[in-house]
């Protein structure tokens, strides 16, 4: 159906609605953003949702200012090189939307995600002199604004802490054992409280004493809180070493195992909380 979609508008034809703010046609920039990613269906999906090309880097469906942030990026390199196609690749290796999974730019086009936009409402715009807007929409899209991410969520939301959001826990990087490459990130914790993270085989529920949240990890628990692992609100991340987890004797990850993490911290009022759980089906 999307393929459908696309045969009936060709290129051209869409890159002529992309008008900038003073009226002047740019089928130029997205022309060569569809030359250098021609397999990316990253605009294709912002199209067939009803919108255009253009908003692969704009926020209106007809371009012009304000860009997201990824158009932002690639507006520096056009402005500092004037070479549309250098502007791109210098891009590339940032994480413009600042994603739940941390992908660059470069690997939302290659897997047809939004590299300027994230779900939901969070989404920041800037102006041309790089005054930001945040608290935007994302244009609809038929397809995923963001790489998924590599777990399973359980224990969601988590009981809300001082700041009246429930803390969350995120993974990044990859499954992949070999890889040795996963960061886990909390976020919505109260400022200037002190966290860590906890490990284990075994997923649980119990409410602890003189705690406000569930603890959703049980049996043989590993405490990520090795100097330097230790995180502070309102947000934080620690890398952990797969070939080492703390639990009781200090365990490798095995491919083909599942683990669950979850962040403790402490919350004003002489209490502590926890994040939602996540699991992830290591590789
Ligand atoms: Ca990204
Ligand atoms: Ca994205």
């Amino acid at each position: 159906m999307k393929h459908r979609v696309l045969s009936i508008l060709t290129a051209g034809s869409l890159a002529a609605v992309c008008i900038s703010s003073v009226a002047t046609p740019f089928p130029f920039f997205y022309n060569s953003w569809t030359a250098r990613y021609p397999a990316s269906m990253t605009d294709d999906l912002l199209i067939s949702a009803g919108g255009t090309g253009c908003q692969v880097c704009h926020q209106a469906s007809a371009g012009g200012a304000p860009w997201n942030p990824y158009g932002f990026r690639v507006r520096i390199g056009w402005i500092a090189t004037g070479d549309i196609d250098m502007a791109m690749m210098l891009a590339e290796t940032f994480d413009s939307d600042n994603d739940v999974t941390g992908t660059s730019n470069l690997d939302e086009i290659a897997g047809s995600t939004q590299p300027g936009w994230i779900p939901g409402n969070d989404n920041t715009v800037l102006y041309a002199d790089g005054t930001p807007v945040t608290n935007q929409p994302a244009p609809d899209c038929d397809g995923d604004y963001d790489p998924s991410p590599i777990d399973t969520r359980y224990c969601s939301p988590a009981n809300v802490n001082s700041t009246g959001m429930p803390g969350r826990i995120d993974a990044l990087g990859s499954p992949e054992v070999a890889q040795n490459n996963v960061t886990l990130a909390a976020s919505d914790l109260p400022p200037g409280q002190f966290g860590y993270f906890l490990a284990s085989r075994t997923q649980g529920m119990v409410m602890p004493p003189n705690s406000s949240g569930f603890l959703c990890v049980t049996g043989n628990i590993g405490r990520l809180n090795s100097p330097g692992m230790i995180i502070q609100g309102p947000s934080g991340s620690t890398a952990i070493d797969l070939t080492a987890i703390p639990i009781n004797p200090t365990s490798p990850v095995m491919p083909g195992e599942s683990w669950n993490f979850q962040c403790w911290y402490r919350d004003v009022g002489n209490t502590s909380n926890f994040t939602d759980a996540i699991e992830i089906t290591f590789s």
